[in-house]
């Protein structure tokens, strides 16, 4: 049975004749022209998708031929890429981008693909695959496409015994132990896949971090994974455990202004280097939950971040520094922190810092507003860190398709240059100027025989890149492309499959933490509903910290009369945000404390509107199963029973938490349920 192994890069016959037959036409043989490792990738790749796609071979040719078919190559290096592309064109073209075109010249016809680099010939390699995989039309195409965020990376919170920290498709596949002589296929695989959707880096360790990945049998196993991802246009980097000069280095102390501590970075990263002539730097967790940092040394963020910098800045290496910093000790909004402590510090790190930043102000959460540190930095260049692990969103069993929240919090206006300053636009350089950009997105991926454990996981993956690569594209038209490329051209079936990942985030919303609730999961493993959770070693890792239900009423009150986590933001923004009559429901709860029988917008009380939601929720999933089962003509059986097993589970786990949470609210609001509702056991 298909097990999904193949995610969206299939390549099997075209079913119609005639399209084949089209398609042989223009892109029946291949020629690029130029001679180094990632060109060698794209023409491979060209040669065995379209082999595939088109049901015969499609040659590498070793000249350019008469006739028909594609040429790649690297402006300025490929005097027949020359030829063939307008100045005006070539000036368009960015760093990794690249220009796809279908051209007819002197009586010939080609389709280009032209670069100024040789990631960017490979981009445009794959996006021609994706073209013909989509059935999509050749002639008259002209597109130029470059990437708006610079490092495109995934984070994998991988340990190096093979656990995955929320991880819910397997194991970790780096198989430390037989690195670095055995080279497992899936790492080619992996590296294939990102490529395919334009990720250019990955973070291979966890950012609750083993300083171990220091030791040089360790660095040498690293090296051999930075050779598989290479010729992908894949760079490696490293989390970096604060304290590694003590715990491998033998030293007394980690602090950064220690000149012992930093010669042990610079010496440490020099030997890298040696390994890894491009890595790309480090990712560091610190002062967080419990990971050292430089305030174990009384020295700030800046001062840690800048140390590692100045280590790296010679070889053109970067630091990811995290935000994700909250004190239990400290009697501020958990909210808060992250903004109170780094806000002092723009304009005080080095030019190759960036500040790794979550969507939200928590952690992850079903739903959050976007986190108020987005526009509040002008001066620092703001990665987004997103979860492409479902943590708090069903985790591996569930189907929830993220793109949409990753849509909605790319396209959330910070106000903070005026409006459409989105959050799109910080961290893409464009809205303060900077030459540095970056997303992270927390893998989902695992030894899992589909890598995802969910299949539609795939889609999350698939999604992030597509974002990574353009923040503007539309969370639609990426559907598309992958339902065509992951399971069907029928157009009934991909717009019932589209509609399942386009509805299914805000159906999780719905009957986990509607109305802007959060963080009322199950205590430590984060599944399953727990909003009675009040007793855990910290109280913000509880659940009644965040949705303070009381007799009175629902919601956390972040307004001037509470917290006032709300002036972080935007005066603008607070304006949407500020009114419990005028906020959306969306973020409801999560600014405001409501009184139960508050009447909402809806004209229901929040007590009826919580329930309707709640039953909302798990109708939805009941419908997506029906949803699902519509589509079982046009799925091969084996990836058709996946999904529908997890559904099955989906729709029972939507019930749990419809019920547990209603019937725990209920408690205090002392109310009946909507008569016309099931009533829960
Ligand atoms: O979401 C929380 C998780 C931790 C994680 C932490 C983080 C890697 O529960 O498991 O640790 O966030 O992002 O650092």
């Amino acid at each position: 049975a298909d097990d999904g192994y193949r995610l969206w890069l299939r390549f099997d016959e075209i079913a119609s004749e005639e399209v084949r037959n089209d398609y042989r036409q223009s892109v029946g043989q291949i020629f690029i022209d130029g001679d180094s490792p990632i060109l060698a990738t794209a023409g491979k790749e060209l040669s065995d998708g379209l082999s595939g796609l088109l049901g015969q071979s499609v040659p590498l040719l070793d000249r350019a031929a008469d006739g028909p078919g594609i040429i790649a190559g690297i402006i300025g290096q490929s005097d027949l890429i020359n030829g063939w592309v307008t100045t005006a064109d070539a000036e368009k073209i960015q760093e990794e981008g690249y220009l796809l075109m279908q051209k007819e010249q002197n009586g010939q016809q080609r389709i280009v693909i032209a670069a100024k680099d040789e990631r960017g010939v490979l981009y445009g390699s794959f996006h021609l695959l994706r073209l013909v995989q989509t059935q999509s039309a050749l002639s008259g195409l002209h597109l130029i496409d470059n990437p708006k965020i610079k490092m495109r990376v995934l984070n994998h919170w991988d340990n190096l015994d093979r656990t995955v920290e929320r991880g819910y498709a397997g194991f970790s596949i780096w198989d430390w132990h037989q690195l670095p002589e055995f080279l497992d296929v899936r790492y080619t695989d992996y590296a294939r896949a990102n490529a395919s959707i334009g990720i250019n880096g990955t973070v291979v360790t966890n950012v609750n971090a083993n300083a171990l990945i220091f030791r040089p049998d360790y660095l040498e196993k690293v090296a051999a994974l930075a050779d598989v991802f290479r010729p992908y246009g894949i760079r490696i980097y490293l989390t970096a455990r604060f304290s590694a000069p003590i715990e491998q280095g033998g030293l007394e102390t980690a602090d950064p202004l220690d000149a012992g501590v930093q010669k042990w970075w610079s010496d440490k990263v020099a030997e890298i280097y040696e390994l890894i002539p491009d890595f790309g730097g480090f990712l560091v967790k610190a002062n967080s939950e419990g990971q050292p940092g430089p305030q174990n040394y009384n020295r700030n963020h800046a001062e840690g971040a800048n140390m590692l910098a100045d280590a790296l800045e010679p070889y053109g290496g970067v630091v990811m520094w995290r935000a994700f910093v909250y004190s239990n000790e400290e009697p501020e909004d958990r909210a808060k922190q992250a903004y109170n402590e780094f806000v002092p510090l723009d304009g005080k790190f080095r030019k190759n810092v960036l500040i790794q930043v979550k969507n939200g102000p928590i952690d992850f959460q079903p739903r959050e507003p976007i986190h108020p540190l987005f526009g509040a930095m002008p001066q620092t260049p703001l990665m987004m860190e997103f979860q492409i692990t479902k943590e708090y969103l069903g985790q591996g069993t569930h189907l929830v398709g993220l793109a949409k929240m990753y849509e909605e919090v790319l396209q959330t206006d910070t106000y903070v240059k005026g409006k459409g300053s989105t959050v799109a636009k910080v961290i893409d350089g464009s809205l303060d100027g900077h030459e540095l950009s970056g997303i992270a997105g927390v893998a989902n991926i695992g030894t899992a025989r589909n890598w995802t454990g969910n299949l539609f996981g795939q889609a999350d993956w698939y999604a992030y890149g597509r974002l990574a690569w353009d923040p503007e594209i539309a969370a639609e038209s990426i559907f598309e492309e992958w339902t065509k490329m992951t399971f069907t051209h029928d157009p009934e079936a991909v717009s019932v499959i589209n509609n399942m990942l386009a509805t299914s985030h805000e159906t999780c919303v719905r009957y986990m933490t509607p109305l802007g609730l959060h963080h009322i999961m199950g205590p430590g493993h984060h599944y399953g509903p727990g909003p009675w959770v009040s007793r855990m070693p910290r109280a913000d890792w509880t659940s009644v910290y965040y949705h303070k239900a009381d007799e009175k009423g629902l919601g956390f009150d972040r307004t001037a009369s509470g917290s006032d986590a709300l002036s972080q933001y935007h005066p603008d923004f607070q304006k949407e945000l500020r009114d419990m009559d005028k906020i959306s429901h969306k973020f409801l709860l999560w600014f405001h404390h409501v009184p139960w029988d508050h009447v909402l917008s809806t004209g229901n009380t929040l007590w009826v509107e919580l329930c309707r939601e709640y039953h909302r929720g798990a109708a939805a999933v009941t419908a997506m199963k029906e949803q699902w089962n519509s589509v079982s003509d046009h799925i091969d059986p084996g990836r058709f029973r996946q999904v529908a097993m997890h559904l099955d589970i989906q729709e029972k786990e939507a019930k749990w938490w419809r019920d547990a949470c209603l019937r725990y609210f209920q408690s205090f609001s002392k109310m009946e349920i909507p008569a016309d509702l099931e009533q829960p056991e």
